[in-house]
Protein backbone atom coordinates (compact mmCIF):
# COMPACT_ATOMS: atom_id res chain seq x y z
CA UNK A 1 0.00 0.00 0.00
CA UNK A 2 0.86 3.18 -0.81
CA UNK A 3 -0.43 6.57 0.07
CA UNK A 4 -0.57 9.66 -2.10
CA UNK A 5 -0.90 13.64 -0.55
CA UNK A 6 -4.37 14.35 -1.28
CA UNK A 7 -7.36 16.39 0.25
CA UNK A 8 -8.62 15.99 2.63
CA UNK A 9 -6.10 13.37 3.50
CA UNK A 10 -4.00 11.27 2.27
CA UNK A 11 -5.38 8.71 0.10
CA UNK A 12 -4.41 4.70 0.07
CA UNK A 13 -3.19 3.41 -3.28
CA UNK A 14 -3.62 -0.32 -2.68
CA UNK A 15 -1.49 -2.98 -4.20
CA UNK A 16 -4.44 -4.39 -5.63
CA UNK A 17 -7.80 -3.00 -6.59
CA UNK A 18 -6.74 -0.13 -8.70
CA UNK A 19 -9.08 1.53 -11.64
CA UNK A 20 -9.32 4.66 -13.73
CA UNK A 21 -12.53 5.63 -14.88
CA UNK A 22 -12.39 8.30 -17.45
CA UNK A 23 -15.84 10.07 -17.71
CA UNK A 24 -17.23 11.12 -21.39
CA UNK A 25 -14.61 12.53 -22.95
CA UNK A 26 -16.23 12.31 -26.31
CA UNK A 27 -16.63 15.21 -29.58
CA UNK A 28 -20.28 15.61 -28.33
CA UNK A 29 -19.36 17.80 -24.99
CA UNK A 30 -15.79 18.89 -26.51
CA UNK A 31 -15.73 19.48 -30.40
CA UNK A 32 -17.81 22.73 -31.88
CA UNK A 33 -21.50 21.00 -33.28
CA UNK A 34 -21.91 18.90 -30.04
CA UNK A 35 -24.46 18.09 -27.54
CA UNK A 36 -22.24 20.91 -24.96
CA UNK A 37 -22.18 23.62 -27.77
CA UNK A 38 -25.71 22.96 -28.44
CA UNK A 39 -26.63 23.71 -25.00
CA UNK A 40 -25.39 26.70 -25.01
CA UNK A 41 -21.77 26.18 -23.47
CA UNK A 42 -18.36 27.76 -24.23
CA UNK A 43 -16.53 24.33 -25.06
CA UNK A 44 -13.21 25.58 -24.50
CA UNK A 45 -13.05 24.90 -20.67
CA UNK A 46 -12.57 21.40 -21.90
CA UNK A 47 -10.34 20.43 -23.67
CA UNK A 48 -7.69 21.92 -21.11
CA UNK A 49 -7.58 18.29 -19.42
CA UNK A 50 -6.94 16.28 -22.65
CA UNK A 51 -3.13 15.97 -21.96
CA UNK A 52 -3.76 15.46 -18.44
CA UNK A 53 -6.15 12.82 -18.93
CA UNK A 54 -3.69 11.40 -21.90
CA UNK A 55 -0.75 11.18 -19.32
CA UNK A 56 -2.71 9.25 -16.60
CA UNK A 57 -4.59 6.58 -19.26
CA UNK A 58 -0.69 5.96 -20.95
CA UNK A 59 0.51 5.79 -16.92
CA UNK A 60 -2.60 3.26 -16.29
CA UNK A 61 -1.92 1.29 -19.82
CA UNK A 62 1.47 0.79 -18.88
CA UNK A 63 0.84 -0.06 -15.19
CA UNK A 64 -1.70 -2.45 -17.06
CA UNK A 65 -4.00 -1.45 -14.61
CA UNK A 66 -8.45 -1.99 -15.63
CA UNK A 67 -9.27 1.12 -17.61
CA UNK A 68 -13.06 2.07 -18.00
CA UNK A 69 -14.17 4.92 -20.50
CA UNK A 70 -17.68 5.91 -20.53
CA UNK A 71 -19.68 7.28 -23.57
CA UNK A 72 -23.24 9.38 -22.40
CA UNK A 73 -25.44 8.78 -25.31
CA UNK A 74 -29.26 7.10 -26.66
CA UNK A 75 -30.08 4.56 -28.88
CA UNK A 76 -31.17 5.48 -32.24
CA UNK A 77 -34.55 5.17 -31.71
CA UNK A 78 -34.74 7.39 -28.53
CA UNK A 79 -36.50 4.92 -26.32
CA UNK A 80 -33.73 5.24 -23.48
CA UNK A 81 -34.33 8.97 -23.36
CA UNK A 82 -37.09 10.12 -21.19
CA UNK A 83 -38.75 13.24 -21.81
CA UNK A 84 -37.39 14.95 -18.59
CA UNK A 85 -33.98 14.66 -20.65
CA UNK A 86 -35.35 15.30 -23.74
CA UNK A 87 -37.12 18.34 -23.23
CA UNK A 88 -34.71 20.28 -21.43
CA UNK A 89 -32.68 22.88 -22.80
CA UNK A 90 -33.74 26.44 -24.85
CA UNK A 91 -31.12 25.47 -28.03
CA UNK A 92 -31.76 25.19 -31.36
CA UNK A 93 -30.93 21.67 -31.22
CA UNK A 94 -32.05 18.61 -29.01
CA UNK A 95 -30.66 15.14 -28.24
CA UNK A 96 -31.47 13.37 -31.45
CA UNK A 97 -31.32 16.21 -34.04
CA UNK A 98 -28.80 16.20 -37.23
CA UNK A 99 -25.87 18.70 -36.38
CA UNK A 100 -22.14 19.00 -37.67
CA UNK A 101 -21.38 15.65 -36.04
CA UNK A 102 -24.20 13.69 -36.75
CA UNK A 103 -27.61 13.32 -34.12
CA UNK A 104 -26.78 15.01 -30.88
CA UNK A 105 -26.39 12.09 -28.29
CA UNK A 106 -26.87 9.23 -30.28
CA UNK A 107 -24.88 6.40 -29.94
CA UNK A 108 -22.44 5.41 -32.67
CA UNK A 109 -22.60 8.70 -34.14
CA UNK A 110 -19.44 10.82 -35.11
CA UNK A 111 -20.00 13.38 -32.37
CA UNK A 112 -21.15 10.40 -30.05
CA UNK A 113 -17.52 8.88 -30.35
CA UNK A 114 -14.54 9.73 -27.16
CA UNK A 115 -12.00 12.11 -28.59
CA UNK A 116 -9.14 10.62 -30.95
CA UNK A 117 -6.79 11.67 -28.21
CA UNK A 118 -8.09 9.32 -25.71
CA UNK A 119 -9.67 6.58 -27.77
CA UNK A 120 -9.88 3.23 -25.68
CA UNK A 121 -8.04 0.31 -26.88
CA UNK A 122 -8.34 -3.26 -27.45
CA UNK A 123 -8.55 -4.43 -23.69
CA UNK A 124 -10.13 -1.11 -22.09
CA UNK A 125 -13.91 -1.27 -21.44
CA UNK A 126 -16.28 1.34 -22.84
CA UNK A 127 -19.84 1.44 -21.20
CA UNK A 128 -22.38 3.74 -22.66
CA UNK A 129 -24.98 5.01 -20.50
CA UNK A 130 -28.05 6.74 -21.05
CA UNK A 131 -28.04 9.03 -17.79
CA UNK A 132 -25.52 11.21 -16.01
CA UNK A 133 -24.29 8.89 -13.51
CA UNK A 134 -22.18 5.69 -15.35
CA UNK A 135 -23.81 3.38 -12.78
CA UNK A 136 -27.39 4.12 -13.85
CA UNK A 137 -28.90 1.27 -16.84
CA UNK A 138 -25.13 0.13 -17.22
CA UNK A 139 -23.29 -3.16 -16.07
CA UNK A 140 -20.45 -0.93 -14.71
CA UNK A 141 -21.06 -2.00 -11.17
CA UNK A 142 -20.71 -5.54 -12.29
CA UNK A 143 -17.38 -4.85 -14.51
CA UNK A 144 -15.63 -3.28 -11.19
CA UNK A 145 -16.69 -6.03 -8.87
CA UNK A 146 -15.41 -8.68 -11.76
CA UNK A 147 -12.00 -6.52 -12.61
CA UNK A 148 -11.74 -6.62 -8.09
CA UNK A 149 -11.53 -2.79 -8.14
CA UNK A 150 -12.05 -1.44 -5.17
CA UNK A 151 -10.50 2.14 -5.92
CA UNK A 152 -11.29 4.28 -8.33
CA UNK A 153 -8.96 6.82 -9.92
CA UNK A 154 -11.87 9.42 -11.28
CA UNK A 155 -11.44 11.85 -14.17
CA UNK A 156 -13.19 13.00 -17.08
CA UNK A 157 -16.22 16.03 -17.82
CA UNK A 158 -18.47 17.63 -16.76
CA UNK A 159 -17.50 17.52 -13.15
CA UNK A 160 -20.20 18.86 -11.47
CA UNK A 161 -22.92 16.90 -13.91
CA UNK A 162 -21.73 13.42 -14.82
CA UNK A 163 -18.45 13.24 -13.06
CA UNK A 164 -19.87 14.06 -9.28
CA UNK A 165 -23.54 11.81 -9.67
CA UNK A 166 -21.18 9.06 -11.30
CA UNK A 167 -18.61 9.68 -8.12
CA UNK A 168 -21.40 9.81 -5.47
CA UNK A 169 -22.78 6.65 -7.05
CA UNK A 170 -19.64 4.72 -6.56
CA UNK A 171 -19.03 5.77 -3.06
CA UNK A 172 -22.49 4.64 -1.99
CA UNK A 173 -21.20 1.20 -3.72
CA UNK A 174 -18.33 1.07 -1.45
CA UNK A 175 -15.98 2.24 -3.86
CA UNK A 176 -12.86 4.32 -2.52
CA UNK A 177 -12.71 7.50 -4.69
CA UNK A 178 -10.22 9.98 -5.82
CA UNK A 179 -11.26 13.00 -8.37
CA UNK A 180 -7.91 13.86 -10.17
CA UNK A 181 -8.60 17.75 -10.13
CA UNK A 182 -6.75 18.91 -13.32
CA UNK A 183 -8.48 15.68 -15.00
CA UNK A 184 -11.83 17.15 -14.88
CA UNK A 185 -13.80 19.86 -16.39
CA UNK A 186 -16.50 22.26 -16.08
CA UNK A 187 -18.05 24.40 -18.46
CA UNK A 188 -18.35 26.45 -15.18
CA UNK A 189 -15.19 26.95 -13.28
CA UNK A 190 -16.73 28.27 -10.47
CA UNK A 191 -18.99 25.18 -10.34
CA UNK A 192 -15.91 23.12 -11.05
CA UNK A 193 -14.58 24.43 -7.71
CA UNK A 194 -17.76 24.04 -5.70
CA UNK A 195 -17.66 20.45 -6.69
CA UNK A 196 -13.97 19.72 -5.76
CA UNK A 197 -15.11 21.29 -2.10
CA UNK A 198 -18.10 18.81 -1.61
CA UNK A 199 -16.40 16.00 -2.52
CA UNK A 200 -13.50 16.73 0.36
CA UNK A 201 -15.65 18.25 2.83
CA UNK A 202 -16.87 16.82 6.03
CA UNK A 203 -13.83 14.35 6.05
CA UNK A 204 -13.98 13.40 2.62
CA UNK A 205 -17.80 12.48 2.47
CA UNK A 206 -17.84 11.71 -0.87
CA UNK A 207 -14.36 10.94 -1.34
CA UNK A 208 -11.14 12.23 -1.93
CA UNK A 209 -9.23 14.75 -4.58
CA UNK A 210 -5.92 15.46 -5.82
CA UNK A 211 -3.32 16.36 -8.70
CA UNK A 212 -2.50 14.25 -11.57
CA UNK A 213 1.36 14.78 -10.41
CA UNK A 214 0.28 13.20 -6.94
CA UNK A 215 -1.50 10.84 -8.56
CA UNK A 216 1.41 9.87 -10.87
CA UNK A 217 4.07 10.54 -8.65
CA UNK A 218 1.99 7.67 -5.89
CA UNK A 219 1.59 5.01 -8.95
CA UNK A 220 5.64 5.78 -9.30
CA UNK A 221 6.11 4.42 -5.80
CA UNK A 222 3.56 1.62 -6.19
CA UNK A 223 5.60 0.21 -8.91
CA UNK A 224 8.39 0.03 -6.88
CA UNK A 225 6.56 -1.37 -4.56
CA UNK A 226 4.73 -3.89 -6.12
CA UNK A 227 8.48 -5.21 -7.80
CA UNK A 228 9.99 -5.72 -4.66
N1 LIG B 1 -24.28 19.36 -19.60
C1 LIG B 1 -23.29 18.92 -18.86
O1 LIG B 1 -22.58 19.66 -18.17
N2 LIG B 1 -22.99 17.59 -18.84
C2 LIG B 1 -23.71 16.59 -19.41
O2 LIG B 1 -24.77 16.76 -19.98
N3 LIG B 1 -23.13 15.34 -19.36
C3 LIG B 1 -21.92 15.07 -18.70
O3 LIG B 1 -21.55 15.73 -17.74
N4 LIG B 1 -21.19 14.11 -19.21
Amino acid sequence: MVLISAQPYDYELPVKGLGLLIIDMQRDFLEPGGFGEALGNDISYLRQIVPTVQQLLKTFRRLQLPIFHTIEGHAPDLSDCPNSKLQRGKGNLKIGDRGSMGRILVLGEPGNAIIPELSPIAREFVISKPGKGAFCRTHLEKLLNEQGVSHLIITGVTTEVCVQTTMREANDRGMECLLVEDATASYFPDFKQSTLEMIRAQGGIIGWTATAAEVLEGLASWQVKLAA
